[in-house]
This record gives structure tokens, sequence and C-alpha cells, in this order.
């Protein structure tokens, strides 16, 4: 059987199916795998399992026999893909599985920072709700609003529904290509990224990070954001420029924001986003549920093993 590891608790499940078809190993350890462990792991490893850390040549230099690295995520910009081409690793993700949950998780930042709900419970937890007028406590409304989504892609999608369905809301789109099908049955909107920057009341990045994302969002475009716009991401932190992220919220060009991803995770206690009432902070939870991980690890373990077996694997991104 071939030898796999695995660097993160998957569930037993999907131990059961592994065990099956392969010889597999797994990281025991407390805190995730370090770098320098993870290279004395694999020296016989021909499949590995994990999500995110750098898969590049020096990776694969201690991996000899490795034929296939499937990562429990959808985005892989931690894939160097032209190392793993030039040495015939094939490479997976998990797309399709997360595609609702990742949506859902959109409209909860999406509501939390127009009705500034964490800040509002922090403040009557702490007692601070003061028998006033309640101008103090008002927020935006989100129904009828306009949606700006940049990144149209699976997910990108299903927002959009939401945000038509439920919410009634105008949806304007930036994507490299059109998407005919998507403006006839939803109805949404395909524009130029400084038309949607203009015009939105709600800006949401949900494109993959790659060369030509990396901080596709900075000074120029926040700047083109109208003074009540709401900011959110739920892509990849490397997609924004953060100083000018922070810099326009300072300085109220932008009314709030709500962010899933950051340029450092964890983020460092330091960070001014992390002091910003009206900016909604999670811990990158996008697909963070009990169903969707599930959902996620089984369709990872089965791109491993197909790759395994000498089958092509269903979600191969390395072609
Ligand atoms: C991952 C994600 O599970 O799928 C992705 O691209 O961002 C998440 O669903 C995440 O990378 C885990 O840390």
């Amino acid at each position: 059987k071939p030898h796999v590891y695995v660097t993160v608790p998957i569930p037993p499940q999907v131990e059961a199916y592994l065990a099956e078809h392969c010889e597999y190993r797994k990281w025991e350890g407390e805190a995730p795998i370090s770098r320098e462990e993870l290279l004395r792991e694999i020296a016989d490893a021909e499949g590995l399992l994990t999500v995110g850390g750098r898969i590049d040549s020096e990776l694969l230099d201690h991996a000899p026999r490795l034929k296939v690295v499937s990562n429990i995520s959808v985005g892989y910009n931690n894939f160097d893909l032209a190392a793993m081409k030039r040495r015939g690793v094939m490479g997976t993700n998990t797309p399709h599985v997360l595609d609702e949950t990742v949506a859902d998780l959109a409209f909860a930042l999406i509501l939390s920072a127009a009705r500034r709900i964490p800040e509002l419970d922090r403040l009557v937890k702490d007692g601070k709700w003061e028998r006033k007028h309640d101008e103090w406590l008002f927020g935006l409304d989100v129904h009828g609003k306009t949606l700006g989504i940049i990144g149209l892609g699976r997910i990108g999608e299903a927002i959009a529904r939401r945000a038509v369905h439920g919410f009634r809301m105008n949806v304007l789109y930036h994507n490299r290509r059109r998407k005919p099908e998507a403006e006839q049955t939803l109805g949404i909107t395909y524009c130029s990224l400084e038309d949607l920057l203009r015009q939105s009341d709600f800006v949401l990045l949900m494109v993959p990070l790659t060369g030509q994302t990396r901080r596709m969002m900075g000074r120029e475009q926040f700047a083109l954001m109208k003074p009540t716009a709401i900011f959110i991401n739920t892509s990849r932190g490397g997609t924004v420029d953060e100083a000018a992220l922070i810099e326009a919220l300072q300085e109220k060009r932008i009314w709030g924001a709500g962010l899933d991803v950051f340029e450092e995770e964890p983020t460092p206690p330091d960070n001014p986003l992390l002091r910003m009432p009206n900016v909604v902070t999670l811990p990158h939870i996008g697909s963070a549920t009990r169903e969707t991980r599930l959902a996620m690890a089984k369709l990872a373990a089965q791109n491993l093993v197909a790759a395994l077996l000498g089958k092509r694997p269903p979600n191969l991104v390395t072609e």
C-alpha cells in the first residue's frame, strides 16, 4: 500500500477510508506541524494530505517519492504549481462542497458589520446599555442596497443568490470573465472594478490569491469607495494591502469592514484592525462547520487515493 502522511486532524470515518487504501501516518502534535518537522516526516511519503503550508522545490526535495499533495481547502495558493509540475507531483483541492457554507459566513459578516452586532453584543454584556435615545446604536440597512462582488466564482455566485433572493439587493460583479448565465438567472450586472467600487454599499472580495490578485485592494481602490461603504473579505488576506485598509478606516473614508482573513494569520495582537469597533474580525472560519469540514476531508481523501491508485483525481489543479 502507498505511504501517506497526514498533517492535520481528520474525522475517524475519513481515517478509516484512508486505512483501506494506504499506509498512513499522522502528525499527533497539539500545535500545527512546523516546516522542519514536516520536511523530516515526508521522506518516504507518496501522498500528503494537508492544509496550507508551502509546497515548493525545497519540500519536494525532501520527498522524492511524492506523487500527490491533497489540500483540504479550495484555495491552493500554497502550491508552487511550476515546481510541482516540473516534478510531476499532482496537486488537488476541495471545490464545491464549501460554497454554501462560505456564502453563509459572508452574509454573517455583511450583517454583523452593517448592524454592528459584535460591538453592540459587547456593549450589552458590559452593562453599557443605557436608557437614552437610541441613535447611538444605529447601523446601516442591508436589504435593497448595492452589493459589489469581486470574483464571481462558485462561492461568489452563492453569495449573489443570497443577496438577490434573500435581501432584494442590487448585485454588481467584477470577474476575469463575464458570466452571462448568472447575469440572466440572477439579474446581476457586470461592471469594471472602478465602477463597482464607486457604486457599491458593500464591496465583497471573493477571489483566489494569485499573482494577479495579490494586493488588488490598495489605497487607490479604497479611495473610490463610498464613505458609507463596508468592505468584506472572505478570500485571502494577501489580496488586500492591509496598511491601506487600516488607513481608509482610520480616516473614515469607509464605514467599516468584515474580515475573515488577514495578511498574517493568526493576526498579531498589535494589528490596529483588532481595536476598531467598526471592524468585525473572524479567525478564518469561512468553511469551518462540522458538516462542511467533514465533506472537505472526505473529498480530499478521495482525491489522494485516486491519484495513488493511478487514476485521475477529480479535483486536479496541476495541469
Ligand atoms: C481552508 C479555505 O480550510 O478552502 C479554503 O481555501 O480558506 C478554508 O476552507 C483553510 O485554508 C483552513 O485553514
